[in-house]
């Protein structure tokens, strides 16, 4: 008995990694919000997890191919493709290479964006974006 929950506990923990994977349909490289997940009610202070798929996340200063770092927008939707991200209170920088942060929020309606940008904050456009929405309590 005790034996048969410790095997179904077993088989979870091999299976829930594989589902919390990336679910992105996309080939090319693109980022993905780890936590929270589109569509969730959240607290006022939101962890966010972010993630990049083909390319390598790298700290601000320098420009190097294939490398960037994260961005998030809150309310504010994608940066098009070479423009520099502002540095605002509603544009925050990782330019350490951070992949997780904590963020606060009103209550209310949001959308949070994740945004790749290079070594001179030049924004990687809209298919290096990720946009979800968030209802904070
Ligand atoms: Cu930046």
């Amino acid at each position: 008995m005790n034996k048969k929950i410790m095997i179904r506990g077993l088989v979870w923990a091999a299976v829930l990694p594989a589902l919390m994977a990336c679910s992105h349909a996309a080939d090319g490289p693109h980022v993905a919000f780890t936590q929270p997940q589109d569509g969730a009610t959240v607290g006022q202070d939101v962890k966010v997890v972010m993630d990049v798929h083909g390319m390598q996340v790298h700290k601000a200063g320098e420009l190097i191919d294939g490398a960037g770092h994260h961005h998030l927008i809150i309310d504010g939707g994608f940066v098009p493709k070479g423009e520099v991200v502002a540095k605002d209170a509603t544009h925050k920088h990782f330019g350490k290479g951070q992949t997780e942060a904590t963020i606060h929020l009103k209550p209310g309606d949001h959308t949070l964006t994740l945004q790749f940008a290079d070594g001179h904050h030049q924004s990687y456009g809209k298919g290096m974006s990720e946009t979800i929405h968030l209802h904070v309590k």
